[in-house]
């Protein structure tokens, strides 16, 4: 039973994923979503966003002292954005594999970024880089209320 409840509470590892303003533009949204849907993780948290310069700021603030931050604070904050936040067992690493490398030239082709990308400043997808990051992100884009706590039915089918 103990090792049951750990496995239960290992599925309930969560990230957050944007998809960038790019992606929107070019109508890949659905497209995106169904990725991360498809290989079986839950969707707890989706909204539409405009994010201000302080969000975006805020967002990408590790990165504060690089010559592009400005050009990426413009272009997230030009939006709209698709926030949102998965859950499932290790979703945090299978989501940036499912990414692909930050550069669109070093993404594999069956990954996002590699089938969607060409310049890094476009890579069409943002996902957290660990779980303390994701933590962080969540906590940044959504309010508690804003995320959804539901028991796929298929969870079974999804995990053994
Ligand atoms: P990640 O998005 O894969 O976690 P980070 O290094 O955290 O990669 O960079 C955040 C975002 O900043 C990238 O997704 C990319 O859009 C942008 N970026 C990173 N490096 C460069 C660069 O050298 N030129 C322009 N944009 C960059």
């Amino acid at each position: 039973l103990r090792l049951g409840k750990f496995l239960v509470m290992n599925r309930r590892e969560r990230t957050f994923t944007a998809i960038k303003p790019d992606a929107v533009h070019r109508g890949l949204v659905g497209e995106i979503i169904s990725i991360f849907e498809r290989k079986g993780y839950k969707l707890v948290g989706l909204k539409l966003v405009l994010p201000d310069r302080k969000l975006a700021e805020n967002h990408y603030s590790e990165l504060r002292d690089k010559p592009f931050f400005p050009d990426l604070v413009d272009f997230i904050s030009s939006g709209p954005v698709v926030a949102m936040c998965w859950e499932g067992k290790d979703v945090v690493r299978t989501a940036r594999k499912l990414l692909g490398a930050t550069n669109p030239l070093e993404s594999e082709p069956g990954t996002i970024r590699g089938r969607y990308g060409i310049d890094i400043g476009r890579n069409v997808v943002h996902s957290s880089d660990a779980v303390t990051t994701a933590e962080r992100e969540i906590q940044l884009w959504f309010t508690e209320h804003e995320l959804v706590d539901w028991d796929p039915a298929v969870a079974r089918w999804v995990y053994e």
